[in-house]
């Protein structure tokens, strides 16, 4: 099929999933947990609560020993901010302390690296109330929460990830329930981007402070990047696409790795009266902090064409976090004809995957380690306890074969977490919208017996993971 020499995974290749606090634990107002902007946030139509989800809470050993089974080295779990500090800052809950104390202590018991990510969507309702992301308090909020991570787990957990899909927060933040904007606003951009800074200096200071407080700790960002095309070789579509990759990736990459702010989004900014103010040793700070690695979430690309000034159609909000609205003399999103799209409307390219991490590699030169990718589907279990989805061996597989061309193309790939590794809650579709290895039994509202399946894809990936990525 190839017709390259193709380059083998490397030996400690961190194979593994991923899965996120609020999405997959369930108890989500009991055992002292406060409640966090996805508890009290307007349920996504024909979808139900998070009370349950896939009940990870309760059978977390179970489902490690799974993941064990398949041979994972490592489990990408978020910790939830307000399971730990109800009102997001003071007050400790000691049992949510030792719900992550005995998770992290399973893990390791099969061998298995916990890597954490510290912020997922979840920030405590307590803190919304006083302003979130808009308050520059909330730099300190961030800092006093990791603090507690690193006393709590720095002696087991050495690999961190700061905040996941900082930038789709910021894109497309009040669609996923956890960036407001407050009423009365006059400069709604200029409003977004000085919450997107306060993340940048939070998260600038929680990568010092692993490197201070954790012995051998790593720890580096999660955001989601995906190459922008131009939608033709017209040069106007070409410049569409580079202020369209500014604003969607390497502000993020730029700001966590070099520790300034990319200056086509900054000149964006600027034309917009919107330039985030800095506080005094924000300057510093953002210098301060350093990755050791790149996490990343990957699902698809994104292509754009020029949109002139005087352009009569109105490009609206999409409806999910793969979906971002045009900037009138900035970029308009385009429709790409050449690829296929799941049944819930994301374009598929795993080619796409091989040239974002080819270029985010030639960028940045740090190690690299997928923390999402993964395709959502409704699955069907039949009688005899079999899930055939085969269409997720085949996405998960055509993205693989893409890690292993880029690694043939030079490209430090450190491991590799598909979302996710058992049914979960999806940001907007509920539980039927199905991405993991391990089958979860309930329905939307009928919660069943909860039981755990193994999908087809659960041996798939079993196999791939005990040759290492040979047999795929
Ligand atoms: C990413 C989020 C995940 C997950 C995933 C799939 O943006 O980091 O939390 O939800 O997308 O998206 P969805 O659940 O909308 O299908």
């Amino acid at each position: 099929m190839h017709h390259k020499k193709l380059k083998p995974f490397p030996k400690n290749f961190l194979w593994g999933a991923s899965t996120s606090a609020y999405q997959v634990e369930g108890a989500s107002l009991t055992h002292g947990k406060g409640p966090s902007c996805q508890d009290v946030k307007e349920l996504p139509p024909g979808t139900s609560g998070l009370d349950v989800c896939a009940d990870h809470y309760h059978r977390y050993k179970e489902d490690v020993a799974l993941m064990a089974e398949m041979g994972f080295k490592v489990y990408r779990f978020s910790i939830s901010w307000s399971r730990l500090l109800p009102e997001g800052t003071g007050r400790i809950n000691q049992e949510g302390i030792d719900f992550y104390n005995n998770l992290i202590d399973e893990c390791l018991k099969h061998d298995i690296i916990p890597l954490v990510t510290m912020f997922h969507f979840d920030m405590p309702a307590a803190l919304d109330a006083r302003g979130s992301w808009s308050n520059p308090e909330s730099v300190d909020w961030f800092v006093e929460f990791a603090k507690l991570m690193y006393e709590s787990y720095g002696d087991r957990v050495k690999y961190w990830l700061t905040i996941n899909e900082q930038n789709m927060l910021t894109l497309v933040g009040p669609l996923i329930g956890t960036l407001h904007i407050p009423e009365g606003c006059t400069n709604e951009i200029k409003e977004i981007y000085q919450q997107n800074h306060h993340m940048l200096v939070a998260q600038a200071k929680a990568m010092a402070l692993c490197h201070e407080m954790v012995e051998g700790g790593k720890i580096g960002p999660a955001p989601n990047i995906s190459l922008v095309y131009p939608a033709s070789c017209k040069p106007e579509d070409v410049i569409a696409s580079q202020n369209t990759n500014a604003i969607r990736n390497w502000l993020y990459l730029d700001m966590s790795v070099y520790g300034v702010y990319n200056n086509l989004v900054w000149a964006y900014l600027e034309e917009n009266d919107a330039t985030p103010t800095f506080a005094p040793g924000d300057e510093e700070a953002l210098k301060n902090g350093n990755p050791d690695f790149i996490g990343f979430n990957y699902y698809n690309t994104m292509t754009v064409e020029h949109y002139a000034m005087d352009d009569q159609e109105e490009q609206t909000a999409g409806s999910d976090q793969q979906h971002q609205r045009g900037e009138k003399g900035f970029y308009k999103g385009f429709r790409n004809p050449n690829l296929p799209t799941t049944e819930f409307g994301w374009e598929i390219d795993p080619v796409g995957f091989r040239s974002t991490v080819r270029e985010m590699y030639s960028r940045y030169r740090l190690p690299l380690i997928v923390t999402e990718n993964g395709l959502g589907a409704y699955d069907t279990l039949t009688e005899d306890g079999k899930i055939h989805d085969a269409y997720r061996i085949e996405y998960l597989r055509k993205h693989l074969e893409q890690i292993q061309l880029a690694i043939t193309d030079g490209v430090e790939m450190m491991g590799y977490c598909p979302w996710s590794a058992i049914d979960l809650v999806s940001t907007h579709e509920g539980i039927v919208k199905r991405y993991g290895f391990i089958y979860v039994d309930r329905e939307e509202f009928d919660l069943k017996t909860l039981n755990r399946y193994r999908k087809d894809s659960f041996f798939w990936y079993k196999d791939v993971i005990a040759s290492n990525g040979e047999k795929m």
